[in-house]
């Protein structure tokens, strides 16, 4: 069982589990770009252990030392479709008073991409008295604890993804006046992608699936079998033994393992202002557990699709 795997941690770090399967308080750490290369490491193992890492007091962190941290993970990436943040390079800002700012369904960060992120690091910038909590969910300890059958079941499983998702169905929707525009910047560009159900981790190679609100459909099947067999899959992941909650405060900031997670930022604060920034750090291409990687279907770029002739896909 995926509970806090073994992978050793070269420096003490003092990290404190938060849940049983996933997420761990790390004390004693100012986070910056300059952190020494064994407190870095530190880190980077602890969150390949424990999948989501957090840190309060983060407060003397700036949008700058935000994206200098981040790189150390490796290099950062704009949101594919969103603008950054006036002034900044990489940072995408999610704000409760404005469309897309609440992130209440699950997901991970930008599967509608090839190459999506490994990595994002979250600061908190304005936090409600009460609510605003996010929740985490381990996607490889789901795939675990499917019966083995599901397991071969889904190992074979490719989705198509896409940031033209069905936004009202999977999500409420805010009442923020620029709800629609924002919903025209996000899919201003199209993306579709096939990602397998199940990839395997590039630096744990744990097995971990690949799903959430981006997801459109299961290659191959009809859109209400696909509907009723990702929901069987979802359902693992985010059964809460699978989870854990952050109450934020202002100036925390946590850090995941996008490979490995999916996450829900819970709408239940009404007219408070919650402002968080993000950081995501660029990814490598997904590896079934055939060793087929993903393909990207939408953007078409030069001139050709990534993708191979229809009848030669896999679980198609
Ligand atoms: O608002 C949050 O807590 C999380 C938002 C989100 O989905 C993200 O930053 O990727
Ligand atoms: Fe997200």
């Amino acid at each position: 069982m995926t509970q806090h795997p073994q992978q050793s941690i070269p420096i003490d770090l003092d990290v404190r589990p938060v849940s049983g399967r996933i997420g761990a308080e790390v004390r004693g750490v100012r986070l910056d770009g300059d952190l020494p290369a064994a407190t870095f490491e530190a880190i980077r193992a602890a969150l390949l252990r424990h999948k989501v890492l957090f840190f309060r007091e983060q407060g003397h962190l700036d949008d700058a030392m935000q994206e200098a941290f981040g790189s150390l993970f490796g290099p950062p990436v704009p949101h594919p479709t969103v603008p950054v943040r006036a002034g900044t390079q990489y940072l995408l800002e999610l704000d409760s008073q404005h469309g897309g700012g609440r992130a209440n369904s699950w997901h991970t960060d930008v599967t509608f991409d090839l190459a999506y992120p490994q990595v994002s690091v979250l600061r908190a910038v304005a936090v409600p008295a009460y609510g605003g909590d996010t929740v985490w969910a381990n996607t490889a300890a789901a795939y675990e604890e499917l019966p083995q059958p599901l397991r071969k079941l889904a190992d074979k499983l490719w989705a198509l993804h896409t940031n033209d998702y069905d936004y009202a169905g999977s999500r409420v929707l805010p009442h923020a006046p620029d709800a629609q525009h924002y919903r025209d910047v996000f899919t201003r560009t199209v993306y579709e992608t096939e990602h397998p159900v199940v990839r395997v981790h590039p630096e744990t190679g744990e097995r971990t699936l690949v799903l959430g609100h981006f997801v459109k459909r299961l290659l191959g099947y009809s859109a209400t079998d696909s509907a009723h067999l990702i929901s069987v899959l979802q359902s693992h992941v985010h059964r809460l033994e699978n989870t854990v909650r952050w109450r934020w405060q202002t100036g925390d900031v946590a850090i995941w393992d996008n490979r490995a997670t999916q996450h829900y930022a819970i709408n239940d604060y009404g007219d408070t202002r919650r402002i968080v920034r993000r950081v995501t750090i660029a990814g490598d291409v997904p590896v079934s557990v055939d060793g087929e990687r993903s393909r990207a279907i939408k953007p078409v770029r030069d001139g050709s699709s990534h993708a191979p002739p229809a009848e030669t896909r896999k679980a198609a």
